[in-house]
């Protein structure tokens, strides 16, 4: 980047000046480079207002032209122009073929963006805009053409070669090369394209849509990981069975494709009928692979697979309406999740995540609305707030117009724009139609960033047996707007009695759904015969911030006697902050920390309660986390937030000694593994006991957990078991588990990742040595993204107390990888550098110390436009 990076608007959308009916490509794989042969057949968009004389392609500096032709007609140097990588052609028909060869070099190709080469294995990645890395086009989502596509490569090498849609023809060359040729029927945006070869190995199943057609289920991996694909299989099955069930959608290809990479930037790509997957994110085995990890591939399996519909068939017509399929998309997989598992559990995690890393981003310097009105990099905004928020905010559409009509306003959606590439407004209007409701103010959820506050107060009249709930909305400002406009925001309600049970409200619902829509708003409940106590944003109906002043007596009840699950534990996290704010509060003024009674007597019933689902039992158990306690403070005070939890999880050790060591025990599972919710809520309850039985300081707990690591048939015990110790004051013993850890799975990639992030998070004191020392270990790769993410990421990312190191050492080391990896991967350095962006949240001294190390990333050499987008928004 040798001039500043130039600002891409939403408002100043044009439709393209050409449209193109068809691609084909020609791929030759060579060791030293690839040619890319390219036929389109361009004409002039009816629907474009001017006729300009010219044409540009997108293109990009790597590309090596080495022709170029309309309709035959070779192009000499004087009928195009080359300027930063875009392809201007003076002078074109309003309908003709233009021809290019350009040459390529995968093997360089260290940004993972375009074509490239993961570990001898070819792939590409176009999303958002890769295309343009392989081969001039018009590379934006609103051209769609169909695409015919020939590989040809050394067939001992590569004896697999794939692509979109259907394979049409294959043959042999005489040099020991082969080629065979792809046809996508469906015409999509070149973000969509794919490519894959190597010497890939496949598992085969087929399943029968709902109209009877058979399609070819493909999942390739290397040999080795050959055994790891049975659960995404099951979870590819179950997908395609779900959307056809719950959205009346079927696939439409004859095959569909996942295959497996070590090196992503991402998760996966929902690329047509070749979905190209993160190991980690498609890989699994009960050996190697934790509860979560299971849960994480057939969730982004469905995702990739729900795109098919939300993202394929209908498309984004720009970039700024990425939330429309990744917001969609995400809220039907949260769904299909839920209905696999435990539907509170994944609500749970789904809002701790939001809260926390959400939350921040709306706060802080890059906060932005779910449909962005500019951006630098677009790559930037592959966001929580565009996928998470975005779901949150279909939720709400779901919420506010119930199931049935939903359903219809998907259907319509479908129906409507099926082959289109559209906005946001489009899928409001079809939401719209079908339900007759008029979502005009609710849009704005979609072009104003920031959290909303509630903060509601009631009174109770019993000489009138009335309710009533006051509530006030407000919007902190962002940088896009100091201004908000309230917000349509549904609040689902429910009233307990004295003796827990709902009362019965409007039509004997025991659930109402409230409809804020102004800045201040009252909601009258008549027939109220006690004075209740609510629960408020049942299922958190919003993504919001909620003030009401609960009592910690109020806070228990809840916990006791909610019918809403997912109250029935914020009501936990609430209790759990009020005791840490005041704990937090006294370690800063110096006092003796005492845990309050409360919050022992609450969790003991939890815990004996043997009715409730051993997941729950331990999410409500577990402590608000040091992310959600940051979020909550006007300045983040780390240390003081570690001691205070750190002191509380002590004293509840203690405290409920017996109750844990019982609880570890009943949770032991004698019967063969499985990823099941049932066993998987086993698990987690056992090592959250575990967690506090080792911190009661006992050599016997200590023995416990060195037995679990080593008698373990699962990977998920056997990781629990090595990070309790390794974070914990057991430290002779961590190393023996480490280096005893490694030795054992150091063939296996993904769990030598989780190694890495066990000593990246650790908070004793040391932490960042050991990092630095272990990117001189075999097992980094500075290349890998998951390398990268699992150990810079998780320190600066997951280890507050180390990273935020009062001498600026964190600060200082996360700037030197940003300016290495600026060169290597942008994508990966502009998302890395996070953590300094959000120096406003904490002290003076701090908040310097970051300063000069975002400065120093301005400074350093040429920045990328993705690192500079984000660093330049920061200071
Ligand atoms: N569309 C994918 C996410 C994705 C986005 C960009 C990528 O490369 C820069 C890769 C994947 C999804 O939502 O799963
Ligand atoms: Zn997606």
């Amino acid at each position: 980047m040798s001039t500043t990076p130039s600002v891409i608007y939403l408002k100043d959308y044009q439709v393209p000046p050409f449209l193109i009916e068809s691609t084909q490509l020609r791929f030759e794989l060579e060791d030293d480079r690839t040619l890319v042969k390219a036929e389109l057949r361009l004409t002039r968009n009816p629907e474009c207002q001017v006729k300009p004389r010219g044409l540009l392609m997108h293109g990009d500096e790597s590309l090596r032209l080495c022709r170029l032709a309309v309709d035959g007609q070779v192009l000499t140097a004087k009928d195009y122009s080359i300027d930063a990588g875009a392809l201007t052609i003076a002078e074109v028909p309003d309908q003709f073929i233009l021809e290019s060869v350009v040459e390529i070099d995968p093997a360089k190709n260290t940004a993972l963006e375009g074509l490239y080469l993961s570990d001898g294995v070819y792939c590409t990645q176009c999303e958002a805009e890769g295309f343009r890395r392989i081969t001039y086009y018009l590379d934006r989502p609103d051209v769609m053409s169909v695409f015919t596509t020939t590989v040809v490569a050394d067939k001992a090498r590569f004896p697999v070669l794939l692509s979109n849609g259907n394979p049409v023809a294959e043959g042999d060359d005489s040099d020991g090369r082969h080629w065979v040729t792809w046809e996508d029927p469906f015409p999509k945006p070149a973000y969509l394209f794919a490519l894959v070869a190597g010497d890939l190995k496949h598992i085969e199943d087929t399943f029968t849509t709902a109209s009877g057609k058979q399609v070819a289920l493909r999942l390739f991996a290397e040999e080795k990981d050959l055994d790891k694909l049975d659960h995404a299989m099951t979870s590819l099955k179950a997908s395609m069975r779900w959307d056809e069930q719950v959205y009346g959608r079927e696939y439409d290809l004859e095959i569909y494709m996942i295959v497996a990479v070590d090196f992503f930037n991402m998760g996966a790509m929902e690329n047509k009928g070749l979905n190209v997957f993160n190991t980690s994110c498609v890989l699994a085995s009960q050996k190697t692979t934790t509860d979560a990890g299971f849960q994480r591939v057939e969730a982004v399996v469905a995702h990739e697979y729900f795109h098919n519909w939300s993202g394929n068939r209908v498309t984004c017509r720009d970039w700024f309406q990425l939330s429309l399929k990744e917001g969609f998309t995400v809220f039907r997989d949260a769904e299909f999740s839920a209905d696999m598992n435990s539907r509170t559990v994944k609500r749970v995690e789904d809002v701790q995540l939001l809260r926390t890393a959400q939350f921040s981003e709306d706060a802080g310097p890059m906060a932005h609305p779910v449909r962005p009105a500019s951006f630098i990099e677009i790559s930037n905004f592959y966001t929580m707030t565009v996928y998470e928020k975005g779901a949150e905010v279909v939720r709400m559409i779901h919420t506010l117009l119930g199931p049935d009509q939903f359903r219809a306003g998907s259907d319509l959606y479908f129906e409507r724009h099926d082959g289109q590439a559209v906005t946001t407004d489009d899928f409001v209007a079809a939401m719209e139609a079908a339900s007759g409701r008029d979502l005009t103010q609710f849009k704005r959820w979609y072009s104003q960033a920031g959290t909303p506050v509630l903060d509601i107060t009631d009174e109770y009249d019993p000489s009138e047996s009335v309710y009533r709930l006051r509530v006030k909305q407000a919007c902190p400002p962002t940088p896009e707007a100091s201004e908000k406009a309230p917000f349509h925001i549904p609040l689902q309600v429910g009233l307990l009695s004295p003796e827990g049970t709902d009362m019965p409200l409007e039509n004997d619902a025991t659930t109402v759904t409230l409809e804020l829509t102004e800045s201040e708003q009252t909601f009258t409940f008549t027939g109220i015969p006690q004075k209740p106590v609510p629960s408020l944003l049942r299922g958190f109906s919003a993504p919001v911030k909620l003030n009401y002043a609960y009592s910690q007596a109020e806070l228990v009840f809840l916990m006791q006697h909610d019918s809403d699950g997912f109250n029935r534990w914020e009501a936990a996290q609430k209790l759990g902050v009020i005791i840490l704010q005041a704990l937090i509060a006294d370690y800063q003024a110096g006092r003796e920390l005492v845990l309050s009674d409360a919050l022992v007597g609450a969790y003991r019933a939890v815990l004996n309660d043997t009715t409730l689902d051993p997941a729950m039992v331990a999410k409500v158990l577990t402590l608000p986390s040091q992310a959600y306690l940051g979020e909550l403070s006007t300045q983040i005070d780390v240390d003081a937030i570690h001691a205070a939890r750190e002191f509380a999880m002590n004293a509840l050790a203690c405290a409920l000694e017996a109750e844990f060591s019982q609880a570890y025990k009943r949770c032991l599972i004698d019967v063969a593994y499985q990823p099941s919710a049932e066993q998987v809520a086993q698990r987690m309850l056992k090592n959250l006991c575990l967690s506090y039985l080792l911190r009661a300081g006992k050599p016997e707990y200590l023995a416990l957990a060195q037995q679990q690591f080593s008698d373990a048939d699962n990977m998920t015990d056997e990781q629990a078991a090595l990070a309790l110790v390794v974070h914990s004051n057991y430290q002779d013993a961590a190393q023996a588990m480490l280096s005893q850890f490694y030795s054992r799975w150091s063939q296996e990639s993904l769990v030598v990742n989780s190694w890495l992030a066990v000593q990246a998070s650790n908070p004793c004191p040391g932490a960042l040595s050991q990092v630095e020392a272990l990117m001189q270990h075999e097992a980094f790769n500075m290349k890998n993204p998951n390398k990268v993410r699992s150990l810079i990421g998780v320190f600066c990312g997951q280890n507050p107390v180390n990273f935020h190191a009062k001498d600026g050492s964190g600060y200082r080391f996360l700037a030197d990888q940003v300016v290495a990896l600026n060169e290597l991967n942008p994508q990966i350095a502009s998302r890395l550098v996070a953590p300094l962006t959000k120096w406003k949240r904490y002290d003076e001294t701090r908040q310097q110390l970051m300063r000069d190390q975002l400065q120093r990333i301005m400074d350093s050499a040429e920045l990328s436009r993705d690192v500079y987008e984000v660093v330049s928004k920061s200071i």
